[in-house]
């Protein structure tokens, strides 16, 4: 058994709700094992956000983390690969603040890989088709920040990555791409359940 902590986050830049938070949540009330899994709801504040997922961590000494948060108009699930050592923020973050080209652990590394089997998980969604994709890039915001400062706090030995969700149906203002609430679960159900599978080893770039 391992120990699984999944994170969402609180809503932000005016919205009611964050799908993330109310997916991780579904996920967690109808979870029937095998893994002990601890979800939690993240602030969208660089500060206390990096502090609650240090604190989680070294409270639950987790095998595996798995964040999610929401990539508002985006039609695609995005397992990221990648978290970089950079805080640029287009809007302020709950508690007003808003850094500009600020390092997100000052003498971090540059960036830290996803240790998520990303192109198994994509494919695993894929296979129920659920739209999924690679992605390059959480952003500079607080999801990145979360997923930069998650791989750097881990066990040596634990796995952690990063899930980007689209809107759910329920919560997508109008004209923006959405997934109805149960796939959404689906998505984040199928990332437990395969979070600690090997990773596949097939072509999963791209050219630009
Ligand atoms: N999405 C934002 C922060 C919180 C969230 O759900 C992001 O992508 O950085």
């Amino acid at each position: 058994m391992a120990v699984v902590l999944l994170t969402g986050f609180e809503p932000f830049d005016g919205a009611d709700r964050n799908p993330s938070a109310d997916a991780v949540h579904a996920v967690a009330a109808g979870y029937d094992g095998p893994h002990d899994l601890i979800v939690a709801t993240l602030p969208v504040a660089f500060e206390a956000s990096a502090h609650r997922i240090r604190a989680l961590i070294a409270h639950h000494s987790p095998d595996v983390v798995i964040a999610t948060g929401l990539a508002g108009g985006s039609s695609h699930v995005a397992v990221e690969r990648i978290g970089v050592n950079l805080i640029d923020a287009r809007i302020p973050d709950n508690d007003g603040a808003q850094p500009v080209d600020a390092p997100s652990e000052v003498g971090g590394p540059a960036a830290r890989f996803s240790t998520l089997p990303a192109k198994r998980l994509v494919r695993e969604l894929a296979a129920e088709e659920l739209p999924a994709r690679l992605s390059l890039s959480a952003g500079t915001y607080v999801c990145n920040h979360v997923l930069y400062t998650a791989l750097g706090a881990v066990r040596q030995d634990a796995v952690a990555g990063f899930v980007h969700l689209p809107w759910s149906t329920g919560t997508a203002p109008i004209g923006t791409p959405h997934l109805a609430e149960e796939r959404l679960e689906r998505a984040i159900r199928l990332v437990v359940d395969h979070a600690l599978d090997t990773e596949t080893r097939e072509p999963g770039g791209s050219t630009w």
